[in-house]
């Protein structure tokens, strides 16, 4: 006799029991392809029902590409991550034994508790809607006590990620009258004023970002990209910006050049994958050669999360239409979660509190 599967029984009353009835689940072995891709297999929870506690990080995407000035694409990487991010998958929950990382010699994320809030909702080129969006999502992640952790988007995303943060530095929030240092990593200073009058292009978030009040020290690390405007490197400088040249990480090394980052203060890390080398990191819009080796962006992400805690992060400008093989997504991937993992290993990392 065939065995048919019947609808679910009502709540409350047992199974059917004899033919036909649905058998005992078997423990599932979720293999990196199996099944719904979240970040790295996080439970997928909506913003509004995350709960002071649930999360010490919350995953959301900004398919955002339109403040890209040349190839197109970034909208469609928060999928691709997510998709490669299968790889890297956790029971995440107190029960989490995290990953044990034989370079290290060391465990890793162990209880840590990782959420995937979904995306932004970005409509078309509506930068209004765009920032309202993010600001909602950032709101509800902070409210639970969460650090965001941002799936870009090509890089103008970073800013009103970053304005969205304005409630914590302000008084009643957990960090009011401190001040936020960003570490940026790129190829490119992306501190143009304006481009034929637009404020809002890939080219621009961290001038905007130094606009908001609460913005400190501002370090770039990988920057190499030749035809920098001059007006952006003497606004940079003059904002006393700290620029690190891929000949100086090249020359002294990454930690002679973060020496100076301020300790125990609140961090932001924007991690634009161009400043990775072409040949780790191909799939972006505007590669450049000469960049960084996976190696030098986790002494970096070591760095910053050695000095404070970690306010923040995003991973952008991963362009999945160039991107053979799915190589820079799986980076950008493993880079977010080994950027959690350092930030939950330092100490800085509490219990997640109602911000
Ligand atoms: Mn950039």
């Amino acid at each position: 006799m065939s065995r048919a599967l019947r609808p679910p029984s009502p709540a409350g009353e047992p199974a059917p029991a004899g033919p036909g009835a649905l058998q005992p689940a078997v423990p599932r072995a979720d293999l990196p392809y199996v099944g719904i891709a979240t970040f790295a297999r996080a439970p997928h929870v909506a913003p509004d029902l995350l709960r002071p506690g649930d999360a010490h990080f919350a995953v959301f995407g900004v398919p955002f590409d339109g403040a890209v000035g040349y190839r197109p694409g970034q909208r469609l990487a928060p999928r691709a991550i997510r998709d490669l991010s299968t790889r890297y998958a956790l029971p995440w929950g107190p029960d989490n034994p995290g990953y044990w990382d034989i370079q290290d010699g060391r465990w890793y994320l162990a209880g840590c508790r990782l959420v995937d809030v979904g995306d932004a909702d970005p409509l078309y080129t509506d930068l209004e809607h765009l920032d309202r969006s993010v600001a909602a999502v950032i709101a509800a992640v902070l409210a639970a006590g969460a650090v965001p952790v941002v799936l870009g988007g090509d890089h103008s995303v970073t800013y009103p990620v970053l304005r969205a943060l304005t409630p914590i530095f302000e008084s009643g929030g957990v960090w009011a009258g401190r001040r936020l240092h960003v570490v940026q990593i790129d190829a490119h200073l992306d501190f143009t004023d304006t481009v034929a009058g637009y404020a809002r292009s890939n080219s621009s978030p961290f001038r905007r970002a130094a606009e908001l009040p609460f913005v400190g020290t501002i370090t770039v690390v990988g920057v190499r990209g030749i035809r920098t405007n001059p007006e952006a490197y003497a606004a940079a400088v003059g904002r006393g910006n700290r620029i690190v040249t891929m000949r100086e990480v090249r020359r002294s090394g990454i930690e002679a050049a973060l020496g100076h980052l301020p300790r125990g203060e609140p961090l932001y890390v924007s991690l634009d994958v161009d400043g990775l080398d072409p040949s780790v990191a191909p799939g972006t819009s505007s590669p450049e050669p000469g960049g960084l080796t996976y190696e030098e962006v986790r002494a970096v992400l070591q760095a910053v999360t050695e000095a404070g805690p970690l306010a923040g992060l995003d991973v952008v400008e991963v362009n999945p239409y160039l991107d053979p093989g799915g190589v820079t997504s799986l980076l950008a991937a493993r880079l977010a979660v080994e950027a959690m993992a350092l930030a939950y290993g330092t100490g800085h990392s509490q219990e997640p509190e109602a911000r």
